[in-house]
């Protein structure tokens, strides 16, 4: 059934844990921080049972995959303690196992994911891209057999990284870090139909490196899955001129998000508001348009 044992890689689908996830359509994976500092929503499902609801909610409205995150990686964070990441996330990730959904851990510590995996957990998002060998040593634990990963790339820590980020060749070096990652996690019997690709908009990235990115991702499509993570980002307000909060940047969202799936072939958009991309891309669904990957 699953694609690694096979030659050929099952491109229809993405692999996800306990799930195979068809991609006659985008999928919609929505961002659920339990922090009280993300730059968007932080203290809002800092509770268990807010955490629990806010996924309920994100059920009803066509979520495909719950992303749940314990620290927040927006510029200037500070890192949490892995004891804190933990004692935040156990109480949840217990919690969302009655819904039925795939999870997503977003978490850069091996420790954290460890324990996470004995909970169950369908896809790990790691943010530092599985630089650490901790983290790739995980996915050969039975529990990890099937797990979906996410490579992103981030240029140097959060608490510093929009500090001047400089690249000769952003796209050029982006996507070889994302393509040397892959080819690692391959060599090591982790199918294509596992992997998420994502440049990281908004990690160590100026505006003109995030519109680089986000204009030739369609060219990473042969390397694995693409996930596009462009959700109140602050490039949205720099585009946009809007000096609002994070939550007043919904327009631009969707504008980046059908773009991003419908132009430039993501496989997953990593969102905040779900039932508006959801509506959205139901809408360009329906009137005729596909995925690039697809036409
Ligand atoms: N963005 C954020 C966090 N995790 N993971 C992936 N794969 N791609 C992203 O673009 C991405 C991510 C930042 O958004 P958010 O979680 O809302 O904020 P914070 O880091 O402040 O919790």
């Amino acid at each position: 059934m699953f694609a690694e044992k096979s030659q050929v890689p099952d491109l229809a689908f993405f692999l996800c844990g306990r799930y195979r996830l068809a991609l006659d359509r985008p999928l919609v994976m929505g961002v659920l921080n339990i922090t009280p500092d993300s730059f968007s929503d932080g203290g809002q499902h800092i509770s268990p049972s807010a955490a629990l609801d806010a996924a309920q909610l994100m059920k009803e409205q066509g979520v495909d995959i719950l992303d749940v995150g314990a620290e927040s990686t927006r510029p200037g964070a500070s890192p949490v303690s892995e004891s804190e990441e933990l004692r935040r996330l156990l109480p949840v990730l217990e919690r969302l196992q009655i819904l039925g959904l795939p999870i997503s851990l977003d978490s850069r510590r091996a420790r954290v994911v460890r324990q996470a995996l004995d909970l169950g957990i369908d896809l790990i998002n790691d943010v530092t891209g599985f630089r650490d060998p901790a983290m790739q040593a995980l996915l050969q634990l039975p529990q990890a057999k099937h797990c979906g990963v996410c490579i992103m790339h981030m240029k140097g820590e959060p608490q510093t990284m929009q500090a001047n980020p400089h690249y000769d060749d952003v796209v050029a070096e982006v996507f070889g870090f994302l393509n040397q990652q892959a080819a690692q996690l391959k060599a090591q019997g982790i199918g294509f139909e596992r992997i998420l690709l994502d440049p990281g908009f908004g990690f160590g990235k100026t505006l003109h490196h995030n519109l680089a990115l986000l204009q030739a991702l369609a060219e990473l499509k042969g390397h694995g899955h693409l996930l596009a993570g462009l959700s109140r980002k602050r490039m949205i307000g720099e585009l946009t001129g809007h000096k609002g909060p994070p939550t007043e940047r919904l327009g631009g969202s969707l504008a980046a998000a059908l773009y991003a799936a419908f132009h430039q072939g993501a496989t997953v958009v990593r969102v905040h508001d779900v039932q508006a991309t959801v509506q959205a891309f139901k809408v360009w669904a329906a009137l005729g348009m596909r995925p690039s990957a697809e036409s």
